[in-house]
């Protein structure tokens, strides 16, 4: 069977990185993915696959038949005209470090997609990508909203929905979610809107008005509904 090929970004890492490599591979390169994301595509009925970092952005976005950004570490925040505010300053947020080759792919493959009708779903990292791609930007550091103490199956706030909404007909009016993000949406980029809030006003989901872009600030992929999670059925439904 013919599935919809979606492209599933990840980091790149270096033999060196890997234990138990040999040192000849030291400078090898290897990047790595979070598997729930392929699961998650594979139960919708699409077919996952895994990126190369450094492939061409408008050859891999002419393959595919849709697009996952997923989690990961902090967008360097020169991508919206600001200086790192907390970076450095304690060991907590030095735990995202800034990763250029990957907001360089990221973008690039949101720059590929354009105006095309590609369906994109970006999580976690990739809502905050969206949003920054589209010229908005973020918050870079609101610990009091993390839950890195919880295990990831753990709903630690409730979202709502804006009624209307393409989440809200996914999702109904509210959900409970998991959070592992320490940053989140400030001002709105362009095209995009705000269709989910969590209760201390974060913007834990938006949608493109135009385009079939989506995405969420928790992480769908780590939850035990993963298997019959709504937000891979639309992307792999768009991408057929
Ligand atoms: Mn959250």
């Amino acid at each position: 069977m013919k599935r919809p090929l979606i492209g599933i970004t990840g980091k790149r890492r270096f033999g060196r990185d890997l234990a138990g490599n040999w040192s000849s591979m030291s400078d090898s390169s290897a990047d790595v993915f979070w598997v729930m994301y392929a699961e998650g595509i594979l139960s919708a009925g699409g077919f996952p696959v895994f990126l190369p970092i450094d492939v061409d952005p408008v050859d891999a976005v002419d393959n595919l038949d849709g697009l996952l950004l997923t989690g990961g570490t902090d967008i360097d925040p020169k991508h919206y005209g600001e200086e790192p505010e907390h970076y450095g300053k304690t060991s907590a947020t030095d735990l995202f470090p800034y990763e250029p080759m990957r907001d360089e792919f990221e973008f690039g493959l949101l720059d590929a997609v354009g105006e095309t009708s590609l369906p994109v779903l970006g999580i976690c990292r990739g809502h905050q990508v969206i949003n920054v791609h589209a010229g908005g930007s973020l918050n870079q550091h609101v610990p009091e909203h993390a839950a890195f103490d919880q295990t990831i199956t753990t709903r630690s706030h409730e979202v709502f929905f804006e009624s209307g909404s393409e989440l809200s007909r996914l999702y109904g009016s509210k959900s409970e979610v998991n959070s592992f993000h320490h940053q989140t949406v400030n001002r709105l980029g362009e095209g995009l809107e705000a269709t989910a809030y969590a209760k201390d006003g974060a913007i834990e989901g938006l949608e493109h008005t135009d385009l079939p872009i989506l995405s969420v600030q928790w992480h769908p992929e780590m939850l035990p509904t993963r298997p019959t999670d709504p937000i891979f059925s639309w992307l792999v439904r768009n991408a057929g």
